[in-house]
């Protein structure tokens, strides 16, 4: 599960992060424009209620519209998470979409899950069944897997 974030698409960023993706060879599912709600931020921040920057974090989530995006792939979590990059911005490496167009952690441009298993909750909380194509044949997966 990806979050195009508030700031990349206030920025214009987001048909450039969206492009890393599908050029990495994962597989778009699902995908949507919408503006999250504060009751979902909570919900998908939940381990984080506790931390002094959750206030900030879903004031930040939900201040504009995101681009959602769920992705199927070989080890799709550490590839999407490698192509997003360290946490904070500044730390991460030139080529990830953090380490190409961020600064601060705040601005982070990009969220994606940390585990198969929560990648499976995100999706259910931000996709009904009907708006994800799970399984459709793309012309190119011969040439992406094996
Ligand atoms: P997300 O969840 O946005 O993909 O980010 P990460 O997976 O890379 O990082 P995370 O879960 O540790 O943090 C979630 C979110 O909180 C913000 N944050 C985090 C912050 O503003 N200050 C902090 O000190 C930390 C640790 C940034 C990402």
């Amino acid at each position: 599960m990806i979050i195009v974030k508030p700031d990349a698409v206030q920025r214009g960023l987001t048909g450039e992060i969206i492009k890393r993706f599908e050029a990495r060879g994962l597989k778009i599912i699902g995908l949507k424009l919408l503006q999250v709600e504060r009751a979902l931020a909570e919900k998908h921040y939940d381990v984080h209620r506790e931390r002094p920057f959750f206030a900030s974090l879903v004031a930040y989530i939900t201040s504009a519209p995101v681009v959602v995006m769920a992705l199927e792939g070989t080890d799709a979590i550490a590839a999407a998470r490698a192509t997003i990059g360290a946490t904070t911005p500044s730390e991460a490496a030139p080529g990830s979409i953090r380490g190409d167009f961020g600064l601060e952690i705040g601005r982070n441009l990009a969220h994606g899950s940390d585990s198969v298993e929560n990648g499976e909750i995100e999706v259910a909380n931000f996709f009904s069944d009907a708006e994800l194509l799970s399984g459709w044949p793309r012309a190119v997966d011969g040439w992406v897997f094996e």
